[in-house]
Formats: C-alpha cells, sequence, structure tokens
C-alpha cells in the first residue's frame, strides 16, 4: 500500500541559512558536498501537500455503539501501546493539542466536513488515577525541549462535540458529543503483558539462556545466581542480594537489550511505592534444579513472581488495557534501524508477546454492549520527520513485514487496521537538494543540545527487516523540536490526522 502523503506539511518556521559545518559533518556520503547548492538555496521544502482524506483502506462501516451514558455520550478508550521511548507521551500531547485546536487536522473527515464543532478537556473517569499533565509537556514542547520519560499512570479525557453526517441531523441542528479517554504510562512496564502468560519457572528458563554471556558490571550477581541452589532454605537476606543484583542487571549494562527488556519486570525500573516490598523482591533462579520442595528458596521466589504478576494484572492490565476499544501501536523505527538491527528479533517478539494480551475484532450486537474489544487498529512507525518522505513507503513497508503476525491476527479477527509513518510532532522540514543531477530530499532542523538549524540526509532507510545490511546506511540524527512553537498554534505533524481518522472517524459520523 502506497503511503499517504504527510498531510500536514506546511513549513511555519522561517529557516535560517544552514550551517556548513553542520551540513557537512552530518551529511552521509549520498549528499556529502551538496553544500553549495543548498546554501544557494536550491529545492523546494517537502512537497505534496494532502488534502481531504486518503486512502482509508479498511472501514468499519456505521456508528459504534460503545458504552454510551446518561447524556447520550460515546465513549471510546483509546490505547496507546509502545515500548519505553516510543514517543507515547509526545503523541497524547500532539493527539490532544490538535483535537482543541484542529485547524491542522485536514484528515479527519469531521474537520475536512465542518462538522466538528469544538473539543473540551473533562474530568477523567477514574478519580484514583493522577491526571495526564498535558499542559505541562505542551509548555516544554513549545519551550524547545521533549517531556521527560514517564515515571507513573495518567489519564486524561477529551470530549469533542460535532455534528452528526446524516442529512436530518444536519438540518435539525443536532450535536454529539465523543468522549475520548487517553492513558500514558511508562513503557518499560509494558513488557510485564508478556510476563502474564509465563510462570516462574516459565521465566527463570527464559533468563536462564541470557545469563550465559557474562557482563562485567554484573559479575558478582551473575556468579551468585549461577551458585544459589534453589532448593536451598527461604533466606531473606539472599533473596534481597538476589533480587538487588537482578535489579541492577536490567536496569544497567543490559538495560538496552531487547531480549532482557523482553524478560525484565517492569516495575523494578522505577520501583517507586513497591521499593523494598516483597513483590520486588525475587530474581531468577537455576531452572534445572529438579521439582523443588515446599519450604525452599524456590517456592519463596515462585510465590512473589505470582503476587507480582496479580499485581501487574489489576493494577495495569485490568484497570487500563482490559477494555480498549481502540488502539494505536507506536514503533521508534529510526531509533531501532540506527542499532543496525540488533536484537530486532528480541523486539519483535517482544511486542508479540504484549500484542497477543488483547483482544480484537468486534461482538455481534447486542454484545457489543457489554463485551468491549478493539475494533479499529493504527500501527504506526513514530518520528517520521527524521526520515526523509520520499522514503515513508520504505518505514510502512518495513513495520507491515516486522509486526505481521501481530496485524495478521488482528486481521483475523475482524478489526480494521492501517499502518503508517507518523511523526507526532515534525522538528523538521525538507529542503531537496541537486547533486551530480540527482536530486536528494534533505531535512532541516535543530538538532538537540544545539541552537543553529543544520540539514541533513539520514541515508537510505532499510527495505525491510531483511535487509538490515543495509542499516550502516541509515544514520537518523535527533532533532529536537522547533524553537517556533508557541504562540497559541498548532503543532507541526505528519499524518496524525490520518491516524486520528482510523482511530476515531468512524464515531464522529
Ligand atoms: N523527531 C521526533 N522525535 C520524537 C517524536 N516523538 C518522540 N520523539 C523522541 O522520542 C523521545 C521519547 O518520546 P516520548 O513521547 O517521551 O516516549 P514515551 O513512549 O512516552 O517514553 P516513556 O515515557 O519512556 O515510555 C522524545 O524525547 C523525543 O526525543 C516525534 O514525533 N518526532
Ligand atoms: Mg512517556
Amino acid at each position: 500500500m502506497a503511503t499517504d502523503p504527510p498531510s500536514d506539511t506546511s513549513d511555519d518556521t522561517p529557516p535560517p541559512s544552514p550551517r556548513e559545518e553542520g551540513l557537512l559533518g552530518r551529511t552521509t556520503d549520498a549528499v556529502t558536498g551538496a553544500l553549495t547548492d543548498a546554501a544557494a538555496g536550491v529545492g523546494s521544502l517537502i512537497g505534496g501537500v494532502a488534502g481531504g482524506v486518503a486512502g482509508l483502506a479498511e472501514g468499519v462501516a456505521g456508528r459504534v455503539v460503545r458504552s454510551v451514558d446518561e447524556l447520550g455520550e460515546t465513549t471510546l478508550r483509546l490505547g496507546v501501546t509502545g515500548l519505553a521511548r516510543s514517543g507515547k507521551t509526545v503523541f497524547t500531547t500532539a493527539l490532544v493539542d490538535h483535537l482543541l485546536r484542529p485547524d491542522r487536522l485536514r484528515g479527519l473527515a469531521a474537520v475536512a466536513e465542518g462538522r466538528y464543532r469544538a473539543a473540551v478537556l473533562r474530568p477523567q473517569p477514574d478519580d484514583d488515577t493522577p491526571r495526564f499533565d498535558f499542559e505541562a509537556h505542551r509548555d516544554a514542547i513549545s519551550a524547545g525541549t521533549w517531556p521527560r520519560p514517564t515515571r507513573r499512570l495518567s489519564q486524561l479525557r477529551v470530549s469533542i462535540r460535532y455534528t452528526p453526517k446524516s442529512f436530518w441531523a444536519r438540518q435539525l441542528g443536532d450535536t454529539r458529543t465523543l468522549n475520548l479517554d487517553i492513558v500514558d504510562y511508562p513503557g518499560e512496564w509494558l513488557s510485564d503483558l508478556g510476563l502474564l502468560a509465563m510462570d516462574y519457572a516459565a521465566w527463570c528458563r527464559a533468563v536462564w539462556p541470557l545469563l550465559e554471556a557474562n557482563d562485567p558490571a554484573a559479575a558478582e550477581w551473575q556468579a551468585l545466581t549461577r551458585a544459589t541452589d534453589p532448593a536451598g532454605p527461604q533466606d531473606e537476606a539472599l533473596a534481597r542480594r538476589l533480587a538487588g543484583g537482578f535489579r541492577a542487571w536490567i536496569v544497567g549494562a543490559a538495560a538496552d537489550d531487547w531480549a532482557v527488556r523482553r524478560i525484565a519486570p517492569g516495575r523494578f525500573h522505577d520501583p517507586g511505592d513497591l521499593a523494598g516490598s516483597p513483590l520486588l523482591t525475587f530474581a531468577p533462579l537455576r531452572p534445572d534444579a529438579g521439582e523443588p520442595g515446599r519450604e525452599t528458596l524456590w517456592r519463596l521466589m515462585e510465590r512473589r513472581f505470582d503476587s507480582y504478576k496479580r499485581y501487574v494484572h489489576t493494577q495495569f492490565f485490568k484497570a487500563q488495557f482490559a477494555r480498549l476499544d481502540r488502539q494505536i501501536v507506536l514503533v521508534d523505527l529510526p531509533g531501532l534501524v540506527a542499532q543496525e538491527g540488533a536484537g530486532l528479533g528480541a523486539f519483535t517478539a517482544l511486542l508479540d508477546d504484549v500484542l497477543r494480551c488483547f483482544r480484537y475484532g468486534r461482538a455481534p450486537w447486542p454484545w457489543s454492549l457489554v463485551s468491549r474489544r478493539i475494533d479499529r487498529v493504527a500501527f504506526a512507525a513514530t518520528k517520521a520527520d527524521l526520515v526523509p518522505s520520499d522514503q515513508h513507503d520504505r518505514m510502512t513497508g518495513f513495520l507491515d513485514a516486522l509486526l505481521f503476525a501481530g496485524m495478521n491476527r488482528a486481521r483475523f479477527d475482524r478489526a480494521a487496521v492501517r499502518t503508517l509513518a507518523l511523526a507526532a510532532l515534525r522538528t523538521t522540514s525538507e529542503q531537496t537538494v541537486r547533486r551530480d543531477g540527482a536530486a536528494h530530499l534533505c531535512l532541516r532542523g535543530r538538532p538537540e543540545g544545539e541552537a543553529e538549524e543544520v540539514l541533513h540526509h539520514p541515508g537510505s532507510f532499510p527495505a525491510g527487516p531483511d535487509h538490515l545490511g543495509d542499516a550502516a546506511q541509515f544514520r537518523p540524527l535527533a532533532f529536537a523540536p522547533p524553537a517556533t512553537l508557541g504562540g497559541g498554534r498548532a503543532l507541526p505533524h505528519a499524518r496524525l490526522d490520518h491516524a486520528l481518522e482510523q482511530l476515531i472517524g468512524d464515531a464522529l459520523t
């Protein structure tokens, strides 16, 4: 499927002339030397502004019958699913900002058709959950910085008032309200969903091969773990040493390893109020020691592992994820590819573990009133502004291949699925640079931690997971939010409106 052009391509940042050394220093071989052309202002900014709703491949016809409260309002719970640093907080902030200020949502049919009236923030449904600090995140972005990594769960409700599509509704001036509930959480917690399917023995078997590689930073703990007899007594001091060493390992040197993240209990990263509790005082033991007796260390660890899973199930999964209506799955493809494919298999396995926890499809009426399932999903390659738009087709093709199994299950269960390359916040504009008769689309933006803009070409995005031999040719640069985002204007994005149309467009008809 061809990728739609980025829908929001207006460039409102007056481009200062690019810094020469920046261009030379960051441009890959393909365009090295293009500096003079670029400085002379060759080329144009991003081409191809998309209008309207392009290429909605799938659709579930008719209005959604979801939870309709006593005021006749419809409520949808949107799950933003993504591992750590995939872009959840930035996406949620940008999405809320655009709903409140829809000038750049031309790809949302209700906006394009003039039926979108306005949106407001309303009190969230769960009083025991902190509110998503939209204003602080929006301020951070407007000030040219990124929000901090998320440390706790939070929630927000946006209520959208719109005119239904039907002729009579329009004639009678009928309006309806859609409540959209969104939750933000630390990405590390997501790997816990994969753990829910394992018992303690299976978990130890999954961890053990990872200990074969000696990690100098965790040598003492690794030696202690190998030497510990699972059939030994329930020694609390030993349990604490093992758990402490395990935690240091998963948050330390091994933190960037996707295989380690797959087995890492999420709350070990930032235990908060759970610090020191038995719930977090467990660690893997040798899985090949035979059937352990009743009062052994193994049984102690097993009991705590089960308690941890129970906690995750009730506090996180059941409370937040079991009743989702819509889902967007965010994958930081530029970041993943920049690691040259290291651990790509483990990454895919981890995300697949997570996706298996969700229920997709549509229950037939009247069960649809009580049984909630995810019936529309968007799979998004995030940070698409770090890749020139003439390579966005490659990004979506890559994502299709990477997550084929999960997408296929959702499609089989009759959910409407769409893949797109998305920038929740577009940090770059584009400029064509000519060299040796060929035109190269380059990115212009301000690198993180720097004051001036540069012109940059990241190289070629690999055609798919099987082409990671080419990954060395792709070197994305981390850009900061443009310094000109204040002033009450909508944030620049790419295809956020197309994602919204996929996720809630049918609920605004
Ligand atoms: N260029 C670009 N970078 C982005 C975008 N969204 C996120 N990023 C980058 O990715 C980083 C992580 O984004 P977050 O939204 O904080 O990611 P998260 O999934 O909430 O991460 P956790 O809270 O750690 O789970 C940001 O600090 C930015 O550096 C985007 O749309 N464009
Ligand atoms: Mg976050």
